[in-house]
């Protein structure tokens, strides 16, 4: 179990600098999913109550050169919500004391190496951020800490929460009570099947309901203003314009998730002794890149088409321009890494490499990026490099066994 009074006195040391820092505007960067949203949301709310203005950025990967320009400025106010701790060296040896970073994030991490900055992950105190504590608990503890009048945002810690699966457990039950005191969620359902109803100005809705729409607004809708549209959803409810939006966008994955499964049936994938690949090129273009994991995540199950024993990879080209932030360096690769439920058995007995370090390690030797998990991860690589990356992923397993 984790230590939550040192946890919360390393919020408190960030609140103090925070104080002492004389700038007011900030950069607010944070993933898009739906924990990365309602992270943004209870953050911004706690920020501006406090008289700053917040800028956000909402960036699908966490790019090298983001991070660099980032932290080029002197004197500035950044804060990371679901994403960067990841990265918190990375981010440390470019910060160099310039900047005053806060990191409020649940990924799997390293301690920061800067003392201005503060990298404010529960898993630095004995809590795991699989389990335990999503990004949106983080910020609520953080924004709590601010200010007690911010405990009318713990509802949204509960949505952030959703994307870890069971009952609400560890850090994430502070927030869980503090909205059931004000009558801002109803818990139903016995123990071990517990479902949370969170009121919303728009209304009752299920916790999962609402991440899994938050998630498609702002990852689908990614190029279209979703991930604003998302933190307005968060704070205002989901209005009639944003619900059609939402049904747009879902429709829109879905015909093309279709057209594409079409393809690969007449096609087939491509394959190697340990890897079946595909690449959708510009089939998703437009929407962000979590769709190409979303439709590797269902090809697992197209069992007539995929080899039940070989690792699952997906690519498509990435848009060039990241919104509110500018144009990439390089044309650049999504890839996707998943693996079907019989390779899943062999990967959790350790006898096969996981999938977080097949990919991100390959990803590094074709000069990109990556992260995830040991049955799901994903990665970032210079356009032209697809097969290459393959086969650096094939040479991996000989160094497995
Ligand atoms: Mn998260």
């Amino acid at each position: 179990m984790g230590d939550l009074k040192r946890f919360t006195s390393s919020i408190q040391a960030a609140i103090k600098k925070l104080q002492t820092w004389p700038i007011r505007e900030l950069t607010l960067c944070h993933h898009d999913e739906a924990d990365g949203c309602t992270s943004a949301a209870i953050t911004k709310t706690a920020l501006e109550r406090r008289g700053y203005k917040v800028n956000f950025l909402c960036i699908e990967k966490l790019f090298p050169q983001v991070l660099e320009k980032l932290h080029t400025q002197k004197g500035a106010l950044i804060f990371y919500t679901d994403i960067g701790a990841f990265h918190s060296k990375l981010i440390s040896d470019l910060n160099k004391g310039k900047n005053l970073t806060i990191i409020l994030d649940h990924h799997d991490t390293e301690p920061s190496t800067d003392s201005m900055v503060f990298n404010l992950d529960p898993e630095l105190f004995g809590f795991s951020g699989e389990k335990d504590a999503s990004s949106a608990t983080t910020c609520y503890l953080f924004a709590k800490e601010l200010d007690p009048k911010n405990i009318d945002l713990a509802h949204l810690a509960i949505i952030g929460s959703a994307e870890i699966p069971g009952d609400v457990t560890g850090l994430n039950k502070i927030p869980l009570e503090d909205a059931q005191k004000q009558d801002l969620v109803e818990v139903s359902g016995t123990k071990g099947k517990q479902r949370y109803k969170v009121k919303l100005p728009s209304g009752k809705i299920s916790s999962t309901e609402a991440s899994s729409k938050l998630s498609a607004l702002a990852s689908v809708g990614y190029y279209e203003n979703g991930p604003k549209l998302a933190i307005k959803a968060c704070l205002d409810g989901f209005d009639e314009t944003i619900e059609k939006k939402i049904l747009e966008l879902q429709e829109k994955r879905k015909t093309v998730s279709k057209k594409m499964l079409a393809i690969l049936y007449k096609t087939k994938l491509k394959e190697t002794d340990h890897i079946q690949w595909f690449h959708a090129k510009d089939i998703f273009k437009s929407m962000g890149v979590k769709v190409i994991g979303t439709f590797c995540s269902m090809l697992r199950f197209q069992t007539k088409l995929i080899k039940l024993e070989k690792y699952i990879v997906g690519f498509m080209n990435m848009d060039p321009v990241i919104p509110r932030y500018g144009k990439l360096e390089q044309p650049m690769t999504k890839v996707s890494m998943r693996v079907p439920i019989q390779l899943e058995k062999l990967i959790n007995a350790k006898k096969m490499p996981g999938a977080s370090y097949l990919l991100p390690e390959a990803s590094k030797l074709v000069g990109g990026f990556g992260d995830g998990h040991s049955l799901a991860s994903s990665s970032i690589i210079p356009k032209g490099q697809e097969e290459k990356l393959i086969d650096y992923m094939e040479s991996l397993f000989k160094n497995f066994s």
